[in-house]
C-alpha cells in the first residue's frame, strides 16, 4: 500500500449515557481493530446489561418527565436542524472514523454517507411538526379523534456496513417522533456513533434522549432486545440475529420490532441491455443473471473491468475497494469462496486474500454457478459475484424469486414492458431498474420474506416510532 497509514486522534471511546461519557460498570473495554493491518486502533468501553439498564433508565426519565416528547414538533425540528449543521461541520472526522474502523472508502463517506446523514436529519426535522391524527365522524352523538404519540424508549441496533448512515436511518425518525433511545453500534464500528453523540449534546438534544452503549451483540444487544422497559427495537443486521431479537421481544414485553436483514439480491441483465451500463450496475450485485444472448460478451467485460479495480487503503482516493470490515467477515467470505470452488463453480478472476496484511480480498467472479450452490443462495457480503445464465423472462422471474430473502433486485433492460413486468413479479422490497443500491431519504428501504419487515427511510419510517390513541367524547345536544 505504500502510503503511510492515517491514524487520527480518537476522542470518544466511553459509553454516552444521560449526556455524559462514562466507563462501563464492569470497567471492561474491548479492542477496535484497523482492518488495513489487524492492529488495535484503541480500546472502547464494553457496555453490558447493567449499562443498558442505566441507559434505559436515563431514556425513560427523559421520556416520562423530560422536555423532548413535550416540545412541539417544530421545536424538536429546530434542534435537529442544529444537530444536522454540526454533523456537516464535522464530516471529515466522522468519515475518517468509519474508514478507519471498517475500511469504508473515506471519499464516499465524506461525499455521501455523512453529508447524507445531515440531510437525513433535516428531512425528518421537517417531519417532526407534520405528524397528525384524525377527527372521526362517529355513528352516535360522540366525537372521536386520534392522537399519534411517540411510542416511548426505543432500542436501535446498528450494523458495521454503513455505521454513520444507518445510525441516522434510525435515530432521525425516532427523534422526530419524540422518542428517547438507546443506540448500540456494532462492535466493529463504535467510534462514529460515540463521536456523533457528543455533537448531539452540543446541538441541544437533552440529556437522556440519545444514549449510545458500545458493546457486543450477545450481551449489550441482547439486553436491549429483552429489556422490559424498551418499547420498540429497530435492528439492521443478519437474519439469524433478527430472529433472536424477535424471540427476545416476544419473551420479554411483546415490544414491536422492525428488522432490516440479510439479502441475496439478484441483478437480472437482459439481452437488450447496454452492456456498459450493465457493467457499471453489476458492481454491487452478488447474484447476477445474464440472458444468454449477451452472456459471453458480458463475462468478458466483467472480467476485464476487474483489472482496473484498485484495492488498498480506504483513505486513498484512487482506491475502489478497501479491506473487509473485520477478521470474522474476511474469513467468512474466504470460506464462501472455497465452498464455491468445492461445489464446482469456475473462478474467472480473484478468489484469494490480497496483500501481505489486513483483511483484503481480491474481487472475485464465479461462473458456471448453479442455483443449489451456497454462493448462489447465501449472502456473502463481500466482493464476490456469482454469474448465472437465463433464457426467458419467465425463467428470470422464477430464479429471482428462488430465495428465502426478498431485500432487493436490479433489472437492466431498455424495454419498458420487461422492466414493468419484472418490477411487479419479483418479490423484494426494493427494485432498481438500470441502477443499483439507489437509496434516498424519502424512499422507503426494507425487505420482504426473510430480509425482514418495517422500513427505514421514507416519511412513513417515523410511524414505527409512534402509536395511535383513539379518544372519544360525547356530544350533548348535537344538532345532528
Ligand atoms: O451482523 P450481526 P454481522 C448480514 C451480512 C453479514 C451478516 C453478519 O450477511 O455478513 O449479517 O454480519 C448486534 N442480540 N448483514 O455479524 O451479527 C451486533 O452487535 C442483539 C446484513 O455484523 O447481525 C451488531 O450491532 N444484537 C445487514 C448488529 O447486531 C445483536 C448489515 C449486527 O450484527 C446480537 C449487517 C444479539 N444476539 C450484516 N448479536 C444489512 N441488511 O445491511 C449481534 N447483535
Amino acid at each position: 500500500m505504500g502510503s503511510e497509514l492515517k491514524k487520527p486522534e480518537i476522542k470518544f471511546t466511553k459509553l454516552f449515557i444521560n449526556g455524559e461519557f462514562v466507563d462501563a460498570v464492569s470497567g471492561r473495554t474491548f479492542e477496535t481493530i484497523d482492518p488495513r493491518t489487524g492492529d488495535v486502533i484503541t480500546m472502547v468501553a464494553e457496555g453490558d446489561k447493567e449499562d443498558v439498564d442505566l441507559a434505559v433508565d436515563a431514556a425513560r426519565e427523559a421520556f416520562d418527565h423530560g422536555k423532548w416528547p413535550r416540545l412541539t414538533g417544530f421545536e424538536r425540528g429546530k434542534i435537529m436542524m442544529k444537530f444536522a449543521d454540526l454533523i456537516e461541520q464535522h464530516v471529515e472526522e466522522i468519515a475518517t472514523l468509519d474508514a478507519l474502523e471498517v475500511g469504508k472508502l473515506f471519499l464516499l463517506n465524506k461525499l455521501y454517507d455523512v453529508p447524507g446523514s445531515a440531510d437525513m436529519l433535516r428531512y425528518f426535522a421537517g417531519a417532526a411538526d407534520k405528524i397528525h391524527g384524525q377527527t372521526l365522524k362517529m355513528s352516535g352523538a360522540m366525537h372521536g379523534y386520534t392522537l399519534k404519540e411517540p411510542i416511548g424508549v426505543v432500542g436501535l441496533i446498528i450494523p458495521w456496513n454503513f455505521p454513520a448512515a444507518v445510525f441516522f436511518f434510525k435515530v432521525a425518525p425516532a427523534l422526530a417522533a419524540g422518542c428517547t433511545m438507546v443506540v448500540k453500534p456494532s462492535e466493529q464500528s463504535s467510534l462514529s456513533a460515540l463521536y456523533i453523540a457528543h455533537l448531539a449534546k452540543q446541538a441541544g438534544i437533552p440529556d437522556g434522549v440519545l444514549n449510545v452503549v458500545s458493546g457486543f451483540g450477545p450481551t449489550a444487544g441482547a439486553a436491549i432486545a429483552s429489556h422490559m422497559d424498551i418499547n420498540h427495537v429497530s435492528f439492521t443486521g443478519s437474519t439469524e440475529v433478527g430472529r433472536s431479537i424477535m424471540e427476545a421481544a416476544a419473551r420479554s414485553n411483546l415490544k414491536p420490532v422492525s428488522l432490516e436483514l440479510a439479502g441475496k439480491s439478484p441483478l437480472i441483465i437482459f439481452d437488450d441491455a447496454d452492456i456498459n451500463k450493465a457493467g457499471e450496475v453489476c458492481v454491487a450485485a452478488s447474484r447476477v443473471y445474464v440472458q444468454e444472448g449477451i452472456y459471453d460478451e458480458f463475462v468478458e467485460k466483467a472480467v476485464a473491468s476487474v483489472k482496473y479495480w484498485k484495492i488498498g487503503d480506504p483513505f486513498d482516493p484512487e482506491v475502489h475497494q478497501g479491506p473487509q470490515a473485520d477478521k470474522k467477515q474476511f474469513e467468512r467470505i474466504l470460506g464462501c469462496i472455497e465452498q464455491g470452488k468445492k461445489e464446482g463453480a469456475t473462478i474467472l478472476t480473484g478468489g484469494k486474500a490480497w496483500g501481505e496484511k489486513g483483511y483484503y480480498i481480491e474481487p472475485t467472479i464465479f461462473a458456471d454457478v448453479t442455483e443449489d450452490m451456497v454462493i448462489a443462495k447465501e449472502e456473502i457480503f463481500g466482493p464476490v459475484m456469482s454469474l448465472m445464465k437465463f433464457k426467458t423472462i419467465e425463467e428470470a422471474i422464477q430464479k429471482a424469486n428462488n430465495t428465502k430473502y426478498g431485500l432487493a433486485a436490479g433489472i437492466v433492460t431498455k424495454n419498458l414492458d420487461i422492466a414493468n413486468r419484472m418490477s411487479r413479479s419479483v418479490r423484494a422490497g426494493n427494485i432498481w431498474i438500470n441502477c443499483y443500491s439507489a437509496l434516498d431519504r424519502n424512499l422507503p428501504f426494507g425487505g420482504f420474506k426473510m430480509s425482514g419487515f418495517g422500513k427505514d427511510l421514507g416519511i412513513d419510517s417515523v410511524e414505527k416510532y409512534m402509536q395511535i390513541k383513539a379518544v372519544v367524547t360525547p356530544l350533548y345536544d348535537s344538532p345532528w
